[in-house]
């Protein structure tokens, strides 16, 4: 099995070297079109952690280069992406607090690696992982716990796009903390959700429609 995947890397490889050729000479090459190529590390992360195949990835990174010709996704366009998603709707928050699930490495940016995982956890993913990712939008300051603060907040920005009550930050913090400790980590957060918790499952399949339009 691995031999086998070592030929197609190899097979696959012999169109891609960009990554061991300096970046000078790729540019001669052609300026118009992107010389960015796919790394054989992304390749590989995307490979192991998801069920797509490399021909798939391939093709998939071709259409992102084209449409994001130097490789990565800047919040501006993102956001010009949520508003064609959400025509007439304010998505400035949206946009803030969904970006959290892609920008995995916090530079400012969703490269290639990061937008293909999120777009397969959400699609293909176990409801575990989908959950995992939302608790992201939740946790404003990436700290493993959803506290009061963060869960009003949230539910308040996306509580427009939805038009949900006003007291499901509340309800849903009820439902969430189990032990009552005033934070919502991220075990509790997911067996809420998946316990089919009313307000909790409720919310999070909205935020979750968001990614299957
Ligand atoms: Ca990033
Ligand atoms: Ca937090
Ligand atoms: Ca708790």
């Amino acid at each position: 099995m691995t031999m086998l995947k070592d030929t197609t890397t190899k097979i696959q490889s012999k169109h891609s070297k960009s990554s061991i050729l300096p970046k000078g000479w790729m540019k001669k090459k052609d300026d118009t079109t992107s010389s960015i190529q796919l790394s054989q590390e992304d390749m590989d992360y995307i490979v192991s952690n998801t069920a797509i195949s490399r021909e798939n990835i391939e093709q998939q990174f071709q259409v992102f280069i084209t449409n994001h010709p130097d490789g990565k996704i800047s919040k501006k366009s993102f956001k010009t992406m949520m508003k064609a998603c959400y025509p007439g709707a304010n998505v400035d928050k949206l946009t803030k607090h969904i970006w959290r699930m892609y920008d995995d490495n916090n530079d400012g940016y969703i490269d290639f690696r990061e937008l293909m995982m999120v777009l397969y956890i959400m699609s293909d993913g176990t409801p575990e992982q989908n959950l995992k990712q939302i608790f992201k939008i939740f946790d404003l300051n990436s700290d493993g716990k959803i506290n009061h603060q963060e869960m009003n907040k949230i539910t308040k920005d996306l509580s427009k796009l939805f038009n949900e009550d006003k007291n499901l930050a509340e309800n849903i913090f009820k439902e969430m903390d189990e032990n009552n400790d005033g934070e919502i980590s991220e075990e509790e957060f997911i067996k809420a959700c998946l316990s089919q918790k009313k307000c909790s499952k409720k919310f999070t399949l909205k935020i979750i429609d968001i990614f299957l339009q």
